[in-house]
């Protein structure tokens, strides 16, 4: 039998998962390096529709999905919602930001001042009040970030609004969504 040829990633990817609101209780899933992997991982993974209050991350290998990783404490996160009206639609959308990070379709020609190291890293949080994403940065850069944030509203058709924070102010009050925003795009 032949032995099937796998297609490399640009990156390795970590699936970290925890429950709830139990951040202290996450859980390393698998590290993701080819297409097949990712696809593999993706169609055995239940859907968000099906779990509870759930939270997973997708991050590059080697940087963890928490504020004081020593390249978050210098960075931030996007942050958006899905209002509860549109639960049905949360793994579409969860797959199509997996898709742009591991395809490393949100840098293009028409956002020439971001490298792609920029961008390494999202997660999703599934919430009875309404559910959230986040994808994170590299810097705090004010003229990246707006890159940034405006490739990523317009690929990934976000309605509401996008907030960017950084980690140093999570770090500060304990609270991923409490601090005020440095950039809002509506
Ligand atoms: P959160 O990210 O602020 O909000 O994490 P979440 O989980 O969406 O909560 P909800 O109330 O909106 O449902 C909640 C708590 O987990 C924080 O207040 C921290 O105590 C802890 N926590 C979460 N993260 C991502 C970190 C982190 O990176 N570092 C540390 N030290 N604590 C964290």
């Amino acid at each position: 039998m032949s032995e099937v040829t796998k297609h490399p990633l640009e990156y390795s990817w970590n699936v970290t998962f925890w429950p709830s609101n139990e951040w202290e209780n996450s859980k390393h899933i698998i590290t993701i390096s080819t297409i097949e992997d990712f696809w593999g991982t993706y169609n055995n993974l239940p859907h968000l529709t099906e779990l509870g209050k759930v939270n997973f991350a997708f991050f590059h290998d080697g940087i963890r999905p928490i504020w004081e990783d020593e390249i978050n404490r210098k960075g931030g996160k996007w942050i958006w919602e899905y209002p509860r009206y549109m639960r049905s639609e949360i793994d579409v959308h969860w797959l199509n930001l997996l898709l742009l990070l591991i395809g490393e379709t949100l840098i293009s020609e028409s956002t020439p001042t971001i490298c792609d190291r920029e961008i390494f890293g999202a997660t999703v949080h599934t919430r009875s009040a309404g559910d959230r994403m986040t994808l994170w940065t590299r810097s705090t850069d004010p003229e990246i970030q707006r890159e940034i944030g405006k490739a990523l509203q317009m690929k990934m058709n976000i309605q509401g609004s996008l907030f960017f924070k950084s980690h140093c102010d999570a770090i500060q009050i304990n609270s991923s969504y409490h601090s005020s925003a440095k950039i809002v795009l509506q």
